[in-house]
């Protein structure tokens, strides 16, 4: 047995229940034997086993007192996962779904997409299982307040560095940073994805989804393909799809539709930003309200999906934007893409498409972008607002978006290559695995055991 099958089995039997950890686990690890085989001192010195458990798991109450006077409690954590190449960086998810397996399964992933970046950042990821669905904005602000009334003795600006995620936007970072500086008297950059007026930086809201679209870019070139004028799926309408719609539309693509938790929009005229940034971070509403909105829209609930699909994946597409949530394009929303025509798939979310559908994107040789080198684009984002923090300075929309749009076509440079040196050209998994893992392996076979 090949030592990632023999680390991976440790890992079945030990985190049986933790499902999506062990899927993200068997990606990375699978895709490392090639470079494990070239140097067997990784074995002896056991990266494989030391790189799957966090250095450590902080896991917490959060108790605060809703509108009604009631007492509520939620479940916080912080998974601080790998520190050899730079502070701990990574979001916070509010999402009832979040659970210690669901964090250790992203913050995973977040040691190699920070590690692909170039920049010199951790991975980490945290969260809670609070859903903001429905809350006022006054119960966000006290949920916040006691969630880092526990965190702030674990992050500081040099320590761990969260940022946002799933339900986690920039009025949560702001009641986050609120709370910090009260407790501790650092005005610092604890936090990124902050308000522009208290440190934030241009770009970052919009970085994770322009940085998907760069990265299909990028992959596209290669291959003397472009997007102009081309149809494009999106799933999600949340931060990530919002911003890949937006960038779409700028150069030339078209986005003809979105979906959150409870249904899809189809607009075969291309998907309104303006009318979808209302619904969505002005109203905080349900898609069913953009196609109210748009006379052109076609809006369909899940409930009306065809059993076990997705139905964005349904819409014929030059390229596919998964930028909702994970497992949403299991295989045969991969064989219906394909089929139809799709030349490209960019993850704007984290690990979007199951291991089954991300084999058949590979077999079928389409430009297949995964989610730690497509999405990339936000945590980059956020180490140049880091950056800019540190040295007091606050660099323009232009300049922001420049180093974006490099970080992200190096990246794709470095995976292609490796995928070349590896033997299997155009594998982008291989190549983002492996050149992720290097520089981390080699941290930490430098900083000793
Ligand atoms: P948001 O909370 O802004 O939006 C999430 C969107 O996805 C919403 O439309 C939501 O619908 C939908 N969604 C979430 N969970 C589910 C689900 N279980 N089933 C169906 N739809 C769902 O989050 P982001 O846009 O920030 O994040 C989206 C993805 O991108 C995540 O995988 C995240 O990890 C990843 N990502 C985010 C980055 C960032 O900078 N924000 C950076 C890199 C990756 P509804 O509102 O109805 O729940
Ligand atoms: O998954 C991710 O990369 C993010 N949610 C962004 C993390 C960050 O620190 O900006």
């Amino acid at each position: 047995m090949t030592y990632a099958h023999q680390v991976l089995n440790e890992l079945k039997e030990k985190y049986a229940h933790e499902t999506f950890f062990l899927q993200a686990a068997q990606e990375v690890l699978e895709s490392l034997q090639p470079l494990l085989d070239k140097n067997p001192h990784y074995e002896r010195l056991r990266i494989l086993e030391r790189i799957v458990e966090p250095e450590r798991m902080i896991s917490f109450r959060v108790q605060w007192v809703d509108d009604k006077g009631q007492v509520q409690v939620n479940r916080g954590y912080r998974v601080q996962y790998n520190s050899a190449i730079g502070p701990y960086k990574g979001g916070l998810r509010f999402h009832p779904s979040v659970n210690p397996g669901v964090l250790k399964f992203l913050g995973f992933e977040q040691i190699f997409k920070n590690s692909l970046s170039g920049l010199a950042i951790g991975g980490g990821k945290g969260g809670s299982d609070f859903d903001p669905k429905g809350k006022s904005d006054m119960e966000v602000m006290r949920f916040c307040q006691a969630f880092m009334t526990e965190l702030y003795r674990h992050v500081g600006a040099t320590v761990d560095v969260p940022a946002g995620d799933i339900g986690v936007g920039g009025r949560e970072i702001g009641y986050l940073f609120g709370q910090y500086k009260k407790l501790t008297q650092r005005y610092e950059g604890v936090l990124t994805g902050k308000n522009l007026l208290f440190g934030g930086s241009l770009v970052r809201t919009e970085a994770t989804g322009y940085g998907a679209v760069y990265f299909a870019q990028a992959m596209l070139e290669a291959r003397g393909e472009s997007l102009e004028g081309k149809t494009c799926a999106v799933s999600g309408a949340g931060n990530v799809a919002i911003y890949c719609c937006e960038k779409l539309l700028q150069i030339g693509a078209k986005p003809v539709t979105v979906s959150d938790s409870r249904g899809m929009v189809h607009d075969a005229a291309g998907i309104k930003v303006d009318v979808l940034k209302q619904v969505k971070e002005t109203e905080r509403a349900s898609l069913a309200r953009y196609a109210e909105l748009v006379p052109t829209a076609r809006y369909t609930p899940t409930t009306e999906y065809p059993k076990g699909r997705n139905a964005v994946w349904d819409v014929p597409c030059y390229a596919a934007f998964p930028c909702a949530t994970q497992n949403e394009l299991a295989l045969d929303d991969a064989k219906t893409l394909l089929a139809n025509g799709c030349k490209c798939v960019a993850e704007g979310a984290n690990m979007p498409s199951t291991l089954d559908a991300v084999h058949a994107f590979i077999t079928a040789g389409i430009a297949y972008g995964p989610g730690k080198a497509a999405n990339a684009g936000g945590v980059s984002t956020s180490q140049l607002e880091m950056a800019q923090n540190a040295s007091m300075q606050s660099w323009t929309f232009d300049v922001v978006d420049s180093k974006l749009r490099q970080i992200m076509y190096n990246i794709h440079k470095i995976a292609a290559a490796t995928a070349t040196e590896f033997g299997q050209p155009g594998n982008l998994v291989l190549g983002a695995n492996i050149a992720g893992f290097r520089k981390v392996a080699s941290a930490m076979e430098a900083q000793g055991v």
